[in-house]
């Protein structure tokens, strides 16, 4: 097999992201019988890894694991066996990434691992929507990873600063930026997240420019990108595997393929966090259950009506948090 990535591996564990909270899992004797090492790429059938001082492909699967979520993903710290190189256990993880599976809403997807900054990824053109970057906050304080919203294109817009402000408007204090993703001097800002030792997971719908981020702030063209669909603005799912990419001041890119829908696994905490001022007025609602329909009393539909609540945000509320009944309605079941 041709190994993972032509870069020279890197020589200590800390640099591919090792940290205390793994090294304190490691037992006495799992240290004598196993490597720790990182999943750069998931591809089908095999996953590419990096200890200290080498890489390469290792099978997926795990001997008597149990629930998907016992498996590897991208992110993940893995011990491997040190004779066999099989892998032996996943270890916990900092954070975990997950979805409902495209076109299978009963089973779960795992995105990533162990992020420490999740750029939402969307585009300054007409594919550009405030309730889908909703949904990827959403997510992101659901797991607990710092969010940046990353806009791409400012070149193609004249107008860049509305939906810099679109975005902003979704959140008090949420970091916002907007680059040309192909001008190395415009991106040059979202280093500052790519310090050593650094994950920093790219998420979005394909076209928006991910992998282009990727290729700049390495100073590469080596991953493949395309050009968008001219009708609609969307992209043509390029990316196919999940993968992390080095810079050279040390942090890792992950690169993922865009999305056609975010469809949240347990998001309830997310949602409370992402639309905090909805939850803050419905407790002054009369009924401690009311669905801020007819209701009398409804505080939520006061506010809305005074212009202290947009009427839009509320339809885009009611719309993730019925999701989420319905999803714990119906929980996915983890895939074996
Ligand atoms: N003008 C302009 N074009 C950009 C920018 N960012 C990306 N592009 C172009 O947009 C197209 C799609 O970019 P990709 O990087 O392939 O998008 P992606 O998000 O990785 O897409 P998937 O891999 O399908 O998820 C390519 O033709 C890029 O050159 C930008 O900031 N400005
Ligand atoms: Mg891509
Ligand atoms: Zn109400």
């Amino acid at each position: 097999m041709t190994p993972p990535d032509d870069t020279p591996p890197e020589k200590t564990l800390e640099a591919l992201g090792w940290r205390p909270w793994f090294a304190e899992q490691v037992t006495p004797e799992e240290a004598g019988l196993c490597l720790p090492v990182r999943v750069m790429a998931v591809h089908r059938g095999k996953i590419a890894v990096a200890g200290a001082g080498f890489r390469c492909f290792v099978s997926p699967y795990i001997p008597g694991a149990g629930p998907m979520d016992d498996h590897p993903t991208v992110g993940d710290w893995l011990l491997v066996d040190r004779a066999t190189m099989l892998p032996v256990r996943v270890l916990g993880r900092q954070n975990l990434f997950k979805r409902r599976a495209p076109g299978d809403p009963r089973k779960e997807q795992m995105i990533a691992a162990n992020v420490d900054t999740l750029f939402i990824t969307a585009s300054c053109n007409q594919d550009f929507s405030v309730a889908r970057l909703e949904r990827y906050l959403v997510l992101a304080r659901e797991v607990g990873v710092a969010p940046v919203v990353v806009l791409t294109k400012t070149d193609l817009t004249d107008t860049p600063e509305t939906f810099a402000a679109a975005a902003r408007a979704i959140e008090p204090g949420l970091r916002v930026e907007t680059v040309d993703g192909r001008n190395p001097a415009s991106v040059a800002r979202l280093a500052s997240w790519c310090g050593k030792g650094e994950t920093v997971a790219l998420l979005g719908s394909s076209g928006v420019g991910k992998s282009t981020l990727v290729n700049t702030l390495r100073g590469s063209d080596s991953i493949a990108t395309q050009a968008i669909r001219a009708a609609d603005g969307t992209g043509r799912h390029t990316t196919t595997v999940r993968e992390m990419h080095r810079l050279d001041q040390g942090g890792w890119l992950l690169d993922t393929p865009g999305m056609r829908e975010l469809q949240l696994a347990d998001a309830a905490a997310g949602i409370s966090e992402v639309f905090d001022d909805f939850i803050l007025a419905a407790q002054d609602c009369r009924f401690s259950n009311c669905a801020h329909g007819v209701e009398p009393g409804c505080a939520v539909r006061a506010a809305i009506a005074e212009g202290t609540l947009s009427a839009e945000r509320f339809e885009r509320w009611r719309k993730l948090a019925n999701e989420e009944r319905d999803n714990a309605a119906h929980p996915a079941k983890p895939r074996r």
